[in-house]
């Protein structure tokens, strides 16, 4: 016959302790998965909020400075590693207060003067606080890296409270992009130890990135000069992807004289 054996191992005394220790693991999963999940809503309140500046500005201008979004929420692994490797306790409050990229936000814009029009329009907004910025565009890392880091408080409000979470959020153009991808896996492939002309090879890539952002940003400029005196499409009215229809010139005088003088 088979003897029955208690499911912790583990756990020598009584079985209450074993029963007790069944009950603290459940309990910090719980924690654990509250604790994420606060990360989880505070991701998805900024990624509304840069989802409407997205649309509102291809509505309203025809344009978008965000070209792409992606967000990421650092794995309860990836948590553990990160605390060990700085020292920091390892207790979810000193966790909370350390690490701030646990969830993480990357935008692309097409051009580096939108990367800082996006910061100021986060920044501005009244539930978002700036606890934190790199601007590694004005600034470039020795290696070549761009982007405009920032580490934003929001917060989120839970069944029994409301928690200031952080988001780590990075702003760079594709071109920017392109390079921190490339050359992420690089750093990885060679486990950090990248040969010398490797690293010559990457920072004159960076230069390269930088011209021709800027380069491109020059002639978006310059075609944009030139849409604006062209008023071919004035009288045209779009919304939410809708074929654009006509709002004469007239109709609109007449509404605007409607709103000013209403007898
Ligand atoms: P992962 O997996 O991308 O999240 P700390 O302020 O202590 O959190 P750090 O590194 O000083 O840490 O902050 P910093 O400089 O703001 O960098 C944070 C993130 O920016 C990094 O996250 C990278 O994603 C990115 N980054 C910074 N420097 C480089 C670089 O030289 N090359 C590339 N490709 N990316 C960079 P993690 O934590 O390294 O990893």
């Amino acid at each position: 016959m088979v003897a029955r054996r208690p499911v912790m191992t583990d756990a020598p005394g009584r079985p209450g302790d074993a029963l007790a220790t069944v009950g603290a693991l459940r309990e910090l999963k719980l924690e654990l998965t509250r604790f994420l999940m606060s990360y989880k809503f505070a991701t998805d309140e900024m990624l509304t909020k840069i989802n409407i500046l997205k649309e509102e500005f291809s509505s309203i201008h025809d344009y978008s400075p965000i070209e792409h979004v992606s967000s990421r929420l650092k794995s309860p692994e990836g948590i553990l590693k990160k605390a060990i490797r700085k020292g920091y306790p390892l207790e979810l409050d000193g966790i909370r207060d350390n690490i701030q990229d646990i969830a993480g936000i990357r935008i692309t814009c097409s051009f580096i003067s939108d990367t800082y029009r996006i910061r100021d329009l986060l920044a501005g907004q009244r539930d978002v606080t700036v606890l934190k910025e790199k601007d590694y565009i004005r600034k470039p890392k020795t290696n070549g890296y761009q982007s405009l880091h920032l580490i934003v408080a929001i917060p989120v409000f839970m069944s029994d409270r409301v928690q200031p979470v952080t988001v780590e959020i990075q702003i760079r153009t594709i071109a920017m992009d392109f390079w921190a991808s490339l050359e992420h896996k690089i750093y990885y492939k060679y486990n950090g130890a990248v040969p010398d002309t490797l690293v010559d090879d990457l920072r004159q890539a960076a230069d390269a990135a930088n011209r021709l952002d800027v380069k491109m940003e020059l002639m978006h400029d310059q075609v944009v000069a030139l849409e604006s005196g062209d008023s071919d499409d004035a009288d045209l009215f779009s919304f939410d992807g809708l074929p654009p229809f006509p709002l004469p010139k007239g109709l609109l005088e007449s509404f605007m004289r409607g709103r000013t003088d209403p007898e």
